[in-house]
């Protein structure tokens, strides 16, 4: 199976990024896990982005707060699918992670998850993956059976409180 590179742009993103990984974990989905910045570190960045393909990833999902251009550099650098985090890490509350990290120009696509949405990132990675993949796709079926499950335990029990 193609791997998930998660790239973050600080450590201080890990906390959204471990929403990611446990989901990614859970999948049994291989990945690996690298702080470059789009700023401080710009040359690791972009490498890591250009030898993707080759490295054997099939998406990558770029973590980063504030003037979050992560995704968008490395979106710049590679056709594989990339998946931006916007991070709530600053006195702005995620928006301007937000807007710098959905507002791409034509051409270089990012799919942008919520603000802090590390595990709908690892899931839209997920599905991707499993458009070749039978075995995934089932994994993905049994999580939506069994989330939906457990909405209906709630309703149950708010019905019995309520109804
Ligand atoms: C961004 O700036 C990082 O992705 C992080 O969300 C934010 C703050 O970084 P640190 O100052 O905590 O390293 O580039």
């Amino acid at each position: 199976m193609k791997k998930v590179g998660i790239i973050m742009g600080s450590d201080s993103d890990l906390p959204i990024v471990t929403k990611a990984t446990d989901i990614l974990k859970a999948l049994e989905i291989p990945f690996e896990v690298h702080v470059y910045s789009a700023h401080r570190t710009p040359v690791e960045a972009r490498d890591f982005a250009v030898n993707a393909r080759a490295n054997g990833f099939g998406a990558i999902i770029a973590a980063a707060g504030m003037a979050a251009h992560l995704a968008g550099a490395i979106a710049a650098n590679t056709t594989l699918p990339v998946i931006g985090i916007p991070c709530k890490s600053s006195n702005l509350d995620g928006i301007d992670a937000l807007l710098s990290t959905v507002q791409m120009p034509t051409g270089i696509p990012v799919a942008t998850v919520a603000i802090n949405g590390g595990a709908n990132a690892a899931l839209l990675c997920a599905q991707i993956l499993a458009v070749e993949d039978k075995e995934l796709a089932a994994k993905l079926d049994a999580k939506r059976a069994s989330d939906a499950a457990k909405v209906l335990e709630k309703d149950a029990a708010i019905s019995a409180s309520f109804n």
